[in-house]
Parts: structure tokens; sequence; C-alpha cells
């Protein structure tokens, strides 16, 4: 068995554990009523994510010893997010994708308005969840640096500015240094905010591991970008739950786009290797990095 192979099969085995353990979390928060923008919150929620985020949360949590209560909030406040941006994303005056995760997107099954209220309610039941002291039992401060670490990633400076630059880029010529830039705020700020999220409900982390991990999840932010990129030229269509090749369709710049597949595999292991020296430094100092290692493969063999 290849060292990929046997990385990827023991660590999906962990993914699975955390897939698991958010999803449970996330059904004892989700609206129970029957009206529509609930269902298509849980609809939106509930259609099969790999829960690579709440992941990150989980595996700095355990890093640190931290228990799963103090965690699960925070976990389920950064895929909240996640899922109401995809929510919107697919809308007709977004990206306009028919398909999310291999089943019709959530303005497909439901209709335009109802999407985009459950996007709405999505993201406000986030910060309901991390500000809530009957759902989050971290103290006072933590809540309020969760909630700001989570505003801060996802708003107009963040994951927003991040599709802003998206959006003003269609059809056009950008270079590389705009692509990254655009994808460190659309697709890296959550990245970098669950890792961030797991430090804070987390005691005694040293500003230097904080930095290391901040670097870190710099680096897994671009690859995993990198790679959805790579994945879209030579990714399966029903692996990945949409049509392969749609961002050529849309006229997208991407990483394959400006670079050509072969450098952008390079880059790709340019990220991974960057990732996985602040992982030798975080070592060196005391703090077991196996999981870290093994979702930043994970993030690098990723197929879908
Ligand atoms: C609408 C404000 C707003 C923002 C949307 C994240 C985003 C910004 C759009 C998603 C479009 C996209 C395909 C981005 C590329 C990387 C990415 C975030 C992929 C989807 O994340 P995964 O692979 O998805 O973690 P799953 O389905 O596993 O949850």
């Amino acid at each position: 068995m290849t060292y990929k192979n046997k990385t990827m099969d023991n660590f999906k085995e962990s993914l699975k554990y955390y897939k698991k353990t958010i999803e449970e979390y996330l059904l004892t928060i989700l609206p129970k009523s029957n009206d529509k923008t609930a269902q298509a919150m849980c609809y939106a929620v509930s259609n099969g994510g790999k829960r690579i985020r709440p992941a990150l949360v989980y595996i700095i949590g355990e890093m640190f010893g931290t228990a799963i209560e103090k965690l699960n909030p925070a976990a389920a406040s950064i895929e909240l997010i996640h899922c109401y941006s995809l929510v919107h994303d697919d809308l007709p005056a977004m990206d306009d994708d028919d398909f999310r995760r291999g089943k019709p997107s959530c303005h497909k099954q439901f209709d335009e308005a109802t999407a985009i209220l459950a996007g709405d309610a999505l993201q406000t039941l986030a910060f309901e969840v991390l500000s809530e002291p009957n759902l989050n039992p971290v103290d006072d401060s933590a809540k309020t640096k969760m909630v700001s670490c989570l505003a801060k990633a996802s708003g107009s400076n963040g994951m927003v500015l991040g599709q802003t630059l998206d959006m003003e880029s269609e059809s056009k010529f950008i270079c590389l240094d705009s692509l990254k830039e655009l994808h460190k705020n659309k697709t890296g700020q959550l990245i970098k905010a669950s890792i961030n999220l797991g430090i804070i409900a987390s005691d005694k982390i040293d500003t230097i591991a904080k930095q290391l991990l901040n670097k870190f999840a710099d680096s897994i932010g671009l690859l995993f970008q990198i790679q959805d990129d790579i994945l879209d030229v030579v990714g399966d269509s029903k692996t990945l739950g949409k049509p392969q090749g749609s961002d050529i369709e849309n006229n997208k710049s991407t990483f394959v786009s400006l670079m050509g597949l072969e450098e952008a595999k390079v880059a790709a292991q340019n990220e991974l290797n960057k990732a996985l020296d602040c992982l030798k430094e975080l070592r060196e100092a005391g703090l077991e990095v196996t999981k870290l290692k093994n979702i930043a493969n994970y993030f690098y063999y990723r197929e879908m």
C-alpha cells in the first residue's frame, strides 16, 4: 500500500468520526419547525458535505486536550456559515449552479426567495450558537472572541470580500497575485477561522504555536483551493458532485488557467510542504501534530 493510500484510509476513519459528531450536534440546533425556510435550512446543511472545517476545529481542540462539548458550538458555527455561503453562491445572481453535493441546489429544491432566507438564517444561527450561554459552554471572554473571529472571517473583509473579488473578476484576466488574494479571502478565511476557533476554545496555547498554526492555515487554505481548481480539470463529475469543467465553462481565472496544470500541481505541492514545515516546528515544540499532517495530506490528495 502506498503512503498516500495508507494515510488517506486511516484519516478517512477520523474524518468519519468528526462528520458523525458534527452532524449529530447540528441536528440538535437546526430548527424543528415545518415552515419552508426551516426545511430549506435543514436541506442545505444535511446534504452530505465533507465537514472539513468542523474537523479542523476538533483536531485543534484534541491537540490541546479540549473537551468535545467546548468544541461543538464552534465547529457548528463554521459549518453553518460555510453552508449559507454555498446556498447563496449557487443562486442565479451569483454562480447559478443547479447542483450542490450531487443534489439539486437549495433554490432548485425550494425557490430563490426561500434559499435567500435559508442562507440568511443559517448565518444568524451560527452566531446564536456561539453567543447563547445554554449552547456554548466556554467563558464569556472566549465567546466574544469566537463571535469576533467568525464575523471577521465571513464578512466584508473576509469571505464576502473574496466573493466580491470573484464576481468582479468574471470573464476577465487577473494576475496570479490577485487570484491568491481572492482565494485567501473566499476559501482561506473560513479555513483559518476553523483553526482559530479551535484555538480560542482551548486554553494555554503560546503565541509561537498560534503563529505557526495560522501560517499552517494559510498554506492549507491555498492548497485546498489550488486542488479545487485542479479537480475541476482532472476530477470526475460524479465524485465531485458538480459538473467537472464548470470553471472553464464559466470563463473563470483559476490556478490551472493561469499556471497550467503541471505548474498548479507544483504550487499545490509547495503549499503542502510549507504546511508540513510549520508542523515540524510545532512537533519540535512538543505538540502532537499527526492529525494536522493527515488533514494537510488529505487536502492535497483529495478527489472531491
Ligand atoms: C455567497 C458570501 C458568499 C460566499 C460564497 C465559499 C464560497 C463563497 C463559494 C463556494 C464556491 C466554491 C466552489 C469555492 C471553492 C472552494 C470551496 C469553498 C469549495 C466547497 O467547500 P467543500 O469542498 O464543500 O468543503 P463541502 O460540500 O464538502 O462542504
